[in-house]
């Protein structure tokens, strides 16, 4: 009985690793305020090919992306948010971008 437990915890593991290959997740701030901005960033970083999540909070201002490395990287996702209107860590939003956002989304900009 417990060798059958036992094996079936391996399989589960064997079988997350396969699921997961290939799979990262990375985590960085993006600038925003609102839910109109979570919606607005999370549809651009999904936007990029090879992107499976995004998961933007605004309260942290963290924007959690799972994606496939072998299709993408994370600069392609700074630069699609950045496209959007959202400063990121690396990438900085064009003005004429950032200047069409409704007012409620005029995020703090240095
Ligand atoms: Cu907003």
């Amino acid at each position: 009985m417990k060798t059958k437990v036992l094996s079936l915890v391996v399989m589960f593991i064997l079988g997350t690793f396969t699921v997961f290959a290939g799979e990262k997740t990375e985590k960085f701030k993006v600038k925003g305020n609102c839910g109109m901005c979570e919606t607005r960033i999370e549809k651009a970083a999904k936007s990029v090919k090879g992107v499976s999540a995004a998961e933007w909070d605004s309260k942290t201002t963290f924007l959690t992306v799972v994606y496939d490395d072998e299709v993408t990287n994370v600069n392609k996702v700074h630069v699609a948010v950045a496209g959007a209107g959202h400063d990121t860590e690396q990438q900085k939003a064009k003005d004429e971008v950032y200047n069409k956002l409704p007012s409620c989304c005029k995020y703090e900009r240095k």
